[in-house]
């Protein structure tokens, strides 16, 4: 659905479109479906994502880069913060918003909140409502107009991002929308983020899924060093995890240091699949206190 090349005759659709909305609606989730392939990382935690992701969707007819965004939320600290200034920015520079909810939970406050970040937008939004696999038919039409009444959107789509149902209607509804104009990207690029980002994002989404409590949201991950040994067709990685006191370093390393050797071994697997070599993957627990207060390295994240 996604690849293809360019057609030598025709017009191309092309421009951007942010995912946005709630955090945990599955909009990194929808982003990998639609690109066919998993750049950004996907837990059940919400606030996974912190930073913009751009994935580049090209077709025959069209490319459309799609920036996957941290959820909208009401955030104090400097961290959350910068995560929803990032996906407030978006709103601004893009060409469509999609906005997406979760439907499986029962339209909470949360969920209207993140519509009026919708205010600030002047470009065409489509509803998506994500998460269709759990919830029963009869329930999507009264979701469909209620959720209409709220905000002018252009189109309201039901997805599974999971199943991968619904996102062919969603690219049309997108395509729709679009202006013709030039490719951005080579058509065989599927994304704008660097090989050292994502490996820090997977580092980071295996500590999502192996930590609990305020673990997740303390650490960071930064990339130390990555050299390429062709010969020995190797890549050797040095990163540091990042966190805020040294009682969740304790945690993080885990009894003998099995929890660093799960996350380590979790990761890497991901590492080889994304880079294709082999890996040698080595890791550093850090304590910068509170550095999710410290404005100067949040910035440094790429924040
Ligand atoms: N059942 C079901 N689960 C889904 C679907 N889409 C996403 N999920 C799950 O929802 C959880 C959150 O998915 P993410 O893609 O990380 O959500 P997100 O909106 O990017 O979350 P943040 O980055 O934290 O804002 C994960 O456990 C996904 O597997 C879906 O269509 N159906
Ligand atoms: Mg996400």
């Amino acid at each position: 659905m996604t690849k293809g090349k360019q057609k030598k005759t025709g017009e191309t659709k092309t421009g951007v479109a942010a995912i946005v909305g709630p955090p945990n609606a599955g909009k990194s989730t929808l982003l990998n479906a639609l690109l066919g392939q998993k750049i950004s990382i996907v837990s059940p935690k919400p606030q996974t994502t912190r930073n913009r992701i751009a994935g580049i969707l090209s077709g025959d007819s069209y490319q459309v880069v799609m920036l996957d965004t941290p959820g909208l939320h009401r955030a104090r600290k400097p961290l959350n913060l910068e995560m929803v200034k990032t996906a407030v920015a978006c709103l601004a520079e893009v060409d469509i918003v999609l906005f997406l909810v979760d439907v499986s939970l029962p339209m909470p406050e949360k969920q209207l909140q993140s519509i009026e970040f919708l205010d600030s937008s002047t470009v065409p939004a489509i509803l998506v409502l994500n998460k269709i696999d759990l919830l029963k038919k009869n329930e999507l039409l009264p979701m469909m107009e209620a959720y209409g009444k709220m905000y002018p959107f252009a189109a309201i789509v039901p997805v599974s991002a999971l199943f991968g149902n619904g996102t062919d209607v969603l690219l049309e509804e997108i395509l729709h929308l679009l202006p013709a104009g030039p490719r951005f990207y080579p058509d065989d690029i599927p994304t704008d983020a660097t090989e050292r980002f994502i490996v820090g994002e997977i580092i980071r989404e295996k500590i999502f899924l192996l930590t609990g409590q305020e673990i997740p949201y303390s650490t960071a991950v930064l990339i130390d060093s990555f050299s390429e040994e062709e010969a020995k067709k190797l890549v050797t990685i040095h990163a540091t995890i990042v966190v805020e006191k040294s009682s969740q370093k304790a945690i993080i390393i885990g009894k003998k240091g099995s929890k660093l050797q799960q996350i380590g071994k979790n990761s890497r697997h991901d590492i080889e699949r994304l880079l294709g070599q082999r890996v040698l993957l080595k890791l550093w627990v850090k304590v910068h206190r509170n550095w999710t207060r410290d404005k100067r390295f949040i910035r440094d994240l790429g924040l």
